[in-house]
């Protein structure tokens, strides 16, 4: 049995998701920890809210109510969206829990031994109007790069240049407006990232099988231009993880909170010991801990391109400089991104469709289907209404669903709802088996390797080849002239459906989880032999015809929900 830990980039708590954040990390994730877990391996799935930085704060000014109450409720609309999309997480943790600011100190305070943080003298804005300094999103201004005149201090959203706030051209402060600002020096930690330069290349150098879209984004950071900068760590905040060392004071970085970028990581191994902690002590370090059995863990992460350099340099970094033996990422899967009708998915302009209204349009399988199998890997992908009602009717509706409802109908018309005996499998059928033999050699190979779209492609051509074995079989002719052949096939057609229910129970839980039930099955195992698994169920075993699996969508929905969906979310 392997044992697998599987992260997903933690989302910010700043609102509900839309789709392109699913399919950019916690989805595929999904699909991978399921998968693992199908197959008999030992799987630890972790996700969390990302709690910290100004995003967090302004988005609770604007709901008007204190920080961590803010966060409090979103984790728990989060998980309640999560859980409804069957996002299958061991633990939803929170980059605020008590166990993360412990573990985040005790990182800073290792990087210090180590001497690997520099305190740096640095010009902020500070604001007299708000009497606190205005880091990142605090501060707006005229873009210096093109001009736009709503540029924050960290990035232009029009132009995209990253800024730092005194860059500004005439700025002013984002909570109040005002532009009584000053530039004074105060103190800021600094990771010495460049001082592991050469560590971190030659570790990205021995992952020989990750993506290029992967290592070509990390080897960009660490020589384009003047190399790998060091990074501020720490921030002018309220909210956020205070600077200690270790559990000691930090003389001079009172007031002062660790960057949220420099925490949000380190959530994923303090997200651990949440999911411990709510099991009641479960050995975590195992998992986390090289020197404690975690050296035969596998770790794979999954991210948004975006989201690259922190965890294939900064992450790294804080790991490697502790001196301590944690676990490092063995694969990372990362992504493009999906647009959204001509345009982009964008949270802060509402554009787009979010987590909790796809749910109220369809189950949550119609948008795994299809947000899987138009996974933006090696390109960014495109969602618009007709190909999202194209490849659910198509997919779904027309081959899989199809598939069930013609062979559970027929069978109860002609030999009620138990499966038929009689006849034994022949050419055509041993034929199918072969093929699907290969098939399936062949979707796991994918599965194993992240290939999320080739993965929905062979479990498509799958589900297809049981629809053209019905068509040649022809159970509804060969009845009228031998009863004991029809039953066979229907046999093998109702056998098909449990293989179905385990093989496609990655993508879609919910219609695999209606299928098995449909068929009595509570726990169908993985297939080891396709031969063996056609013929599990014997004759006589009971079923029900399952009602719905799949509903078309119609030209009607689609045109209503593109409309309704065109504008931006208030
Ligand atoms: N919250 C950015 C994002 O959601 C950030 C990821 C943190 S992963 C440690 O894309
Ligand atoms: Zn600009």
């Amino acid at each position: 049995m392997q044992r697998h830990l599987i992260t997903s980039a933690i989302p910010y708590i700043n609102g509900i998701k839309h789709l392109g954040n699913l399919i950019g990390s916690q989805l595929p994730a999904d699909l991978y920890a399921r998968f693992q877990r199908a197959r008999g391996n030992e799987v630890l799935f972790l996700c969390a809210t990302d709690e910290h930085g100004t995003p967090a704060e302004l988005a609770a000014a604007k709901a008007g109510k204190p920080v961590a109450e803010y966060c409090a409720e979103m984790h728990a609309v989060q998980a309640r969206i999560a859980d409804g999309f069957g996002l299958s997480f061991d633990h939803f943790g929170r980059s605020s829990s008590p166990q993360n600011h412990t573990l985040t100190q005790h990182f800073a305070g290792r990087l210090a031994d180590a001497g690997l943080i520099s305190e740096v003298s640095e010009k902020q804005v500070y604001s007299n109007a708000d009497g606190r300094y205005l880091p990142d999103r605090y501060i707006e201004g005229t873009c210096p790069n093109c001009a736009y005149d709503k540029a924050r201090g960290d990035q232009c959203e029009n132009c995209t240049k990253q800024l730092d706030p005194t860059d500004l051209i005439e700025p002013r402060s984002a909570i109040s407006g005002s532009t009584d600002l000053e530039v004074r020096e105060t103190k800021h930690l600094y990771l010495r990232q460049s001082a592991l330069k050469d560590d971190l290349d030659a570790w990205i150098d021995s992952k020989k099988d990750w993506p290029v879209l992967t290592t070509s984004i990390a080897k960009k950071w660490l020589h384009d231009g003047d190399g790998l900068q060091d990074r501020g760590i720490t921030r002018d905040l309220d909210w956020g993880i205070p600077v200690r060392r270790g559990d000691a004071d930090w003389p001079g970085m009172e007031g002062k909170v660790f960057y949220v970028w420099f925490d949000a990581p380190i959530e994923y191994i303090a997200c651990a010991g949440e999911w411990a902690d709510a099991q009641d002590g479960a050995n975590w370090e195992r998992w986390w801990r090289t020197d404690k059995g975690a050296d035969d863990v596998r770790y794979t992460q999954f991210m948004g391109k975006d989201n690259v350099p922190f965890h294939t340099l900064s992450f790294p970094a804080t790991i490697l400089g502790s001196g301590e033996p944690w676990k490092m990422v063995d694969h990372l899967k990362s992504f493009n991104y999906l647009n959204y009708d001509g345009g982009q998915f964008s949270t802060s302009q509402g554009r787009g469709i979010f987590m909790d209204q796809a749910l109220e349009l369809l189950p949550a399988d119609y948008w795994r289907w299809w947000l899987l199998s138009n996974c933006p890997e090696t390109s960014d992908s495109e969602f618009t209404w007709e190909l999202f009602q194209q490849g659910v009717n198509k997919d779904l509706a027309d081959v899989l669903g199809n598939f069930v409802s013609r062979v559970t109908k027929f069978c109860r018309s002609k030999f009620g709802e138990a499966v038929p005996s009689g006849g034994s499998y022949g050419p055509r059928e041993d034929a199918l088996i072969a093929d699907l033999d290969a098939r399936v050699a062949r979707y796991m190979a994918m599965m194993e390797a992240m290939e999320v779209r080739k993965s929905a492609q062979e479990l498509r051509a799958i589900w297809a080849a049981g629809n053209e074995y019905l068509q040649a079989a022809a159970p509804w002719s060969t009845i009228k002239e031998d009863t004991d052949t029809a039953a066979m096939q229907i046999r093998l057609g109702l056998n098909l459906i449990g293989l179905y229910a385990v093989l496609s129970s990655p993508f879609i839980p919910g219609a695999s989880k209606q299928m098995a039930d449909a068929l009595g099955m509570a726990d169908i195992p993985w297939p080891s032999d396709i031969r063996i698994a056609v013929e599990a169920i014997d004759a006589g075993h009971e079923f029900s015809v399952p009602e719905n699996l799949f509903a078309k969508i119609s030209d009607e929905d689609r045109a209503g929900w593109e409309a309704r969906f065109a504008g931006i979310r208030s």
